[in-house]
C-alpha cells in the first residue's frame, strides 16, 4: 500500500492518486473486510477527484471517503434530539450556510464586531464538521462530536436515503437544512474544485468530460437530481423536521431566508434582534466579500480527513449564481436545463431555467 497523503490543492506535486489512506484508524481496521469484499462488486464510473466513484446504493460516492465513514455513522454515531444536520451536494451553498446557521444559532455567544468571532478566525467547515468525513479525522471515534455544545452543528453530503434510521425518523427531534443550486452552476462549481485535487497522473477533467458525467448523474453523491428529490420530497411531508433552501434564493433575499432559517430552528429573530440590524450583520459576516477576504480563508488549510488537505481559499470561487453562463455552450445548458425538467417533472421543484 503506497503511502501517500493527499494534499489537495496545496501543491499539485504532492497530489497524489490515492486508493489507500497510509495510517488507518480503528474505523478503517474496522470495515476494511467489509469494504474489500464489497467494492469489487459495486458499478464503477469515472471519478472527478480520484480515478473511480462507486454506485453504491443508487449514488455515486467517492469509495475512500464514503464507504466506511457511512457505515460507521450507521453503527456507532449516536443522535441527539437537538441536533441540527446541513444536508447538501457538494458545492451548493454548504460552506456559506454552514457560515449563517453557525453564526444565526450563536448569536448570543458572540460579538460581531469583535475579532473573536469564530467565523472570522476559522473556516466555516472548522466550525461545523462534517458527519460523513469526521471519522477520518485525527479523531477514531464520535466522542469528539459529544463535547460539541449543543445543539450540535453537523453537516453531511450523503444522500438522505443512505442515512441512518436513528437521524431521519421522525421522533429523532433533531432537524436537518438542506441546500441545493441551479446544476449547471453546480457542475462548474465541482469542476473548478475537483480538478485542483486531481493528481498529475489523472490530468484534469475537461469541461465535455464533466458535463457528460454530469448528465449520466455520476458526480459525488450523484445522480444530483436524486440527491435533491429525496431531500425536497422529503421536506414536502415534514416541513418541521426539514427546512429546504435554493442557493439563489438565499442570494435573492437573504433576509427573509435567514429569518426564516433562525424561525425553523426554533430561535427566531425578536424585534429589538431585527432594530437592531442583527440579521443584517449575520449576512454581512457571512457574505462572501467578507468571508473570503479573510486572512484564514485566504491563506490557512482546512484538514478534510487525517490525509487529505484542502486550501481554504479553494471553497470561495467566485461565489455567483449563473457563472455556468460563461463555461457552459447554449446547448450545453438548454440540455441540462431539460434533463432537470424531465427528472423534476410533477415534483413542484423546478431550477429557474
Ligand atoms: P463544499 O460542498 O465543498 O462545501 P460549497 O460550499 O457547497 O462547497 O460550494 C462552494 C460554492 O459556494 C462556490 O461556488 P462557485 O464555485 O460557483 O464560486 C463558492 O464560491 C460558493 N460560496 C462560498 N461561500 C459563499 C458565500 N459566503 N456566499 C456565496 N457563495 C459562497
Amino acid at each position: 500500500m503506497a503511502a501517500h497523503v493527499l494534499s489537495l490543492g496545496l501543491d499539485s506535486q504532492n497530489n497524489q492518486e490515492n486508493g489507500n489512506f497510509p495510517c488507518e484508524s480503528g474505523m478503517e481496521k474496522a470495515y476494511e473486510k467489509k469494504y474489500r469484499e464489497l467494492l469489487p462488486t459495486l458499478p464503477i464510473g469515472k471519478g472527478w477527484m480520484t480515478e473511480h466513484v462507486v454506485q453504491y446504493q443508487g449514488f455515486w460516492l467517492m469509495p475512500d471517503l464514503s464507504l466506511k465513514p457511512l457505515w460507521w455513522i450507521h453503527d456507532e454515531f449516536k443522535v441527539q434530539p437537538t441536533d441540527i444536520f446541513l444536508a447538501s451536494a457538494p458545492k451548493t451553498g454548504t460552506t456559506w450556510l454552514k457560515a449563517l446557521i453557525f453564526a444565526t444559532i450563536n448569536r448570543t455567544h458572540y460579538d460581531f464586531s469583535t475579532s473573536t468571532h469564530p467565523l472570522l478566525n476559522s473556516n466555516p467547515h472548522e466550525c461545523v464538521p462534517f458527519l460523513d468525513t469526521y471519522p477520518l479525522q485525527s479523531q477514531e471515534t464520535f466522542s469528539g462530536l459529544d463535547s460539541l455544545p449543543s445543539p450540535r452543528l453537523l453537516a453531511t453530503h450523503f444522500p438522505l436515503s443512505l442515512l441512518p434510521e436513528s437521524m431521519v425518523s421522525s421522533t429523532s427531534g433533531c432537524k436537518f437544512v438542506y441546500i441545493c443550486r441551479d446544476p449547471k452552476d453546480v457542475l462548474i462549481s465541482n469542476l473548478f474544485f475537483f480538478n485542483k485535487f486531481r493528481s498529475e497522473e489523472l490530468g484534469p477533467l475537461s469541461l465535455e468530460e464533466a458535463f457528460e458525467l454530469f448528465c449520466q448523474g455520476v458526480s459525488h453523491v450523484g445522480p444530483y437530481w436524486d440527491h435533491v428529490l429525496e431531500y425536497w420530497k422529503w421536506s414536502l411531508q415534514n416541513p418541521e423536521k426539514i427546512l429546504f433552501l435554493k442557493y439563489e434564493e438565499l442570494k435573492k433575499e437573504p433576509l427573509v431566508v435567514v429569518k426564516r432559517l433562525a424561525e425553523f430552528l426554533g430561535q427566531p429573530f425578536s424585534l429589538e434582534e431585527e432594530r437592531n440590524g442583527v440579521v443584517q450583520e449575520i449576512i454581512k459576516l457571512c457574505s462572501f466579500r467578507n468571508l473570503s477576504n479573510l486572512e484564514v480563508n485566504k491563506t490557512k488549510t482546512y484538514k478534510y480527513t487525517k490525509d487529505v488537505v484542502a486550501n481554504n481559499n479553494l471553497y470561495f470561487r467566485k461565489g455567483e449564481t449563473g457563472d455556468s453562463n460563461n463555461h457552459l455552450s447554449h446547448e450545453m445548458m438548454e440540455h441540462i436545463d431539460k434533463i432537470f425538467q424531465e427528472k423534476l417533472s410533477g415534483s413542484g421543484l423546478s431550477f429557474g431555467a
